[in-house]
């Protein structure tokens, strides 16, 4: 964002510490702030004092404002109200653990209360938005979504996507969708070596001819994993080819002959279960760029854990491997001791951090 250049006036102001009368409001403005802040704190804990000892009896599968469809530990999907202090103190989004009470009458149910977040995945809506909004919450896993061919394999948006996870918290996976499309001597195997031996997991598989779906099955048991990719490479055709239950795209895209056919754009983040035993998914909406958040220039190297071992060696402890003298992760990648495609990755993500700090 940029911001009006201080003028002359302003200027003169400053260098006595701005004007007294500024300074009296900016103070105010804080405190009242601050006050805002430990009332709604205040306000929080009573309403969860009310649960304690007591499990969250709701899962939020998809929120729309001021409602959430939320699975209940009676087993059944209610549409569940947020009362006005949840919408305003909490906030909720898919995967929180909610308690939920009876409404005025026996139709309507509220959710009362939301309990603390194990993760949170958040995403920046666009460049002035600095803390990115939560699209999911308590996930255990982020499955990077990738088209071996169609949508073309962009190693940069893999590295990024990584980076995201880590900056998070969440462990990483990668699935490779559109398998069908390529032979296996398609040249796009050999760009996911360096991820495989990063010991990420890595999940091959075609929504068409069914081709890894019992593998990735297997990845999602007994977790929350979120489904992160662009738009367009498979994610809710591979949501429906397993059968999760909750697809809301399953009647949006037809299945002749047992094959997806169509095209829905997700528009909404939804999270499925795994038929039959314990997992789930959320589907999320593509996104066209993927916005970073909390992550700092200098910050980047060490999501790159494969640097270390080398960086050890550089001749500056504060060395960003770009161009200093004496880097060992650069020399490195010219005796092509590092997969070319992650340091050059690498050095594309900082251009781009440097660009927009
Ligand atoms: N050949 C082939 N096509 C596929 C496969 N999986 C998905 N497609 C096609 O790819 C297109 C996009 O699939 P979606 O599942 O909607 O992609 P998405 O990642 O959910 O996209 P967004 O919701 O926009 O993020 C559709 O036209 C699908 O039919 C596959 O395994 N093989
Ligand atoms: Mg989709
Ligand atoms: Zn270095």
């Amino acid at each position: 964002m940029s911001r009006p250049k201080k003028g002359p006036d302003r200027k003169r102001h400053a260098g006595r510490g701005g004007r007294p009368g500024d300074r009296g409001k900016k103070a105010a403005r804080e405190a009242k702030r601050r006050d805002q802040k430990a009332r709604e704190d205040r306000d929080r804990a009573k309403l969860l004092s009310r649960y304690e000892g007591i499990e969250p009896d709701g899962r939020v599968l998809c929120q729309y404002g001021t409602h959430a469809e939320c699975a209940l530990s009676d087993g059944t999907v209610r549409l569940c109200m947020l009362t006005p202090k949840v919408h305003k103190l909490f906030g909720v989004c898919v995967g929180d653990r909610v308690w939920t009470e009876r409404g005025a009458t026996d139709q309507e149910r509220v959710i009362t209360a939301r309990a603390a977040r194990r993760t949170e995945i958040r995403r920046k809506r666009g460049e002035e938005d600095l803390v990115g909004h939560v699209i999911a919450a308590n996930v255990d896993r982020m499955a990077i979504t990738a088209a071996l061919q169609a949508p073309p394999l962009r190693t940069g948006a893999l590295d990024r996507y990584l980076v995201l996870a880590s900056v998070l918290g969440v462990d990483p996976m990668i699935i490779v969708t559109k398998i069908d499309h390529a032979g296996e001597d398609a040249p796009e195997w050999a760009a996911l070596e360096p991820y495989r031996a990063l010991g990420i997991p890595v999940v091959a598989t075609s929504a068409e001819s069914g081709a890894g779906l019992d593998e990735l099955r297997t990845e999602l048991r007994d977790r929350v994993t979120v489904f992160a990719g662009h738009s367009g490479v498979g994610k809710s055709s591979l949501c429906l080819a397993m059968g999760l239950e909750g697809s809301p795209e399953a009647g949006d895209m037809s299945t002749a002959r047992g094959r997806v056919r169509g095209r829905h754009t997700t528009s909404i983040a939804r999270l499925l279960e795994l038929p039959d035993e314990d997992g789930w998914v959320v589907d999320t909406p593509g996104v066209r760029a993927i916005g970073l958040v909390d992550l700092q220039p200098e910050d980047a190297r060490v999501h790159f854990p494969e640097f270390a071992e080398f960086a050890a060696e550089c001749e500056y402890a504060s060395c960003l491997h770009r161009s200093e003298d004496g880097c060992a992760v650069r020399e490195a990648y010219n005796d092509e001791a590092l997969a070319a495609s992650r340091y050059e990755g690498y050095v594309r993500l900082m251009e781009s951090l440097l660009a927009d700090a």
